[in-house]
């Protein structure tokens, strides 16, 4: 296949670049490298240095330069929310099969940080999805786009979430309409939005489009960031762009307490970032048809915030704290997710165990010193 990568900088995006590399396919790469900036603007960056998409891609390229099967991987600077013809001329010169959507601003506190920062983020996300919607149309009409979503897009309904759909009967009728939604930040709002738009464009454009609405991701390693340190992901751990395992993780090996936001009944949706790649890669071998918005949930397991707090409290030997929840969540909430499809296609789970835990804080004790210890504590409020 030939797959373009959107967002290829980010933590998911490079280690998906790298799998369908290896995987033999003709792989493209593009990012703006704006998250970067906007890490800057908040003071915080990876637990260790991570080279740029050009520097990766170059030891990537050097890496494999010797081997037939492998072809070098392609980069191009783009920024796909203002540059539609930039896009266009991508799609173009690189007549994608696949197109794997990560482009996007992904941190909830971000997006609720200030007025600023809110509209960034839905231009950012909702402008960039449209953009490569018209692109695809015009360029490369048969590509299946693979966008990722978010659980929190379902928010915490008193109902069983569906996989993207609900059938409802009202007044004697019935009918088959896209779920319908209530996220907690207006960065998983601006996700919706994307559903919406998407779900349109293959009603009226008959684009194909798998809309992965995944869970939170933990991990570090894939088995091509462990064939060279300059090829690592980015590990992020601050309250702005550290998702909470990963935070729970880092504040056990610096001896701080595991910081539970609420009284840590609130439950999510989790999954390893190992099976991220596997469930991008089974999308992308079993496409959607023209004109089907085909959505799929991308979790393993779910866990209320408290349970996986003593999880890793009780494997790395740290104490558990409770403060006041920054955010505007429910607790004490039903949640039942259903989340068959991507098993259906051959997803096999890694599910959370002790053994994972402490790997990826091995990992991280390494730079335990590079610590942001401000950056363990939630600065934005809502
Ligand atoms: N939480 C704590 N303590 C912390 C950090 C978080 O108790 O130190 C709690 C939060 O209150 C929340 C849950 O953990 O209930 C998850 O927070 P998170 O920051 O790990 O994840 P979230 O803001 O939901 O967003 C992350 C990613 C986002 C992705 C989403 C998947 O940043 O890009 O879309 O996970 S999901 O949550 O399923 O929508």
């Amino acid at each position: 296949m030939k797959v373009l990568i959107l967002g290829g900088d980010g933590y998911l995006g490079w280690p998906t670049t790298m799998s369908f590399a290896r995987a033999g396919h003709t792989v493209t790469a593009l990012d703006s490298s704006i998250k970067r900036q906007w890490q800057a603007e908040f003071g915080v960056r990876p637990l260790w240095p991570v080279p740029s998409l050009l520097e990766r891609v170059a030891t990537w390229n050097k890496l494999f330069d010797t081997q037939q099967a492998h072809k070098p991987i392609r980069h191009f600077h783009c920024d796909i929310a203002t540059s539609y013809m930039g896009l266009c001329a991508i799609l173009e010169a690189t007549t994608p099969d696949a197109i794997i959507h990560y482009a996007e601003q992904p941190s909830a506190p971000y997006s609720m940080a200030t007025a600023d920062t809110c509209v960034r983020t839905q231009a950012n996300n909702i402008l960039g999805t449209l953009n490569l919607i018209h692109a695809v149309r015009l360029v490369a009409p048969d590509a299946h786009i693979i966008k990722l979503g978010t659980m929190g897009e379902y928010g915490t309904p008193n109902i069983d979430i569906e996989e993207g759909w609900l059938d409802v009967e009202h007044k004697g009728r019935k009918d088959r309409v896209l779920y319908p939604k209530r996220p907690n930040s207006w960065y998983h709002l601006s996700k919706v939005h994307d559903s919406h738009n998407l779900e349109f464009a293959c009603r009226n454009y008959r684009l194909r489009v798998t809309d992965l609405n995944q869970g939170i991701v933990y991990g570090v390693d894939t088995p091509e960031t462990l064939l060279d340190r300059d090829l690592r992901t980015a590990f992020h751990y601050d309250d702005i762009f550290g998702t909470v395992i990963n935070r729970f993780i880092v504040q056990a090996i610096t001896g701080k307490p595991l910081t539970v936001y609420g009284d840590g009944t609130q439950t999510r949706g989790f999954i390893n970032i190992l099976d991220t790649i596997q469930c991008i890669t089974l999308a992308a071998e079993n496409s959607a048809d023209l004109g089907e918005f085909r959505v799929m949930n991308q979790m393993t397991e779910s866990f209320a915030i408290r349970d996986l707090a003593n999880a890793v409290g009780r494997t790395l030997s740290a104490p558990t704290q409770m403060i006041p929840n920054p955010r505007r969540e429910q607790s004490n909430h039903y949640y039942k997710v259903h989340h068959t499809k991507l098993t259906d296609l051959g997803l096999v789970p890694n599910l959370l165990t002790n053994k994972v835990i402490t790997q990826i804080a091995e990992t991280c004790r390494e730079y335990k010193d590079s610590v942001n210890e401000n950056a363990l504590n939630p600065r934005v409020i809502w």
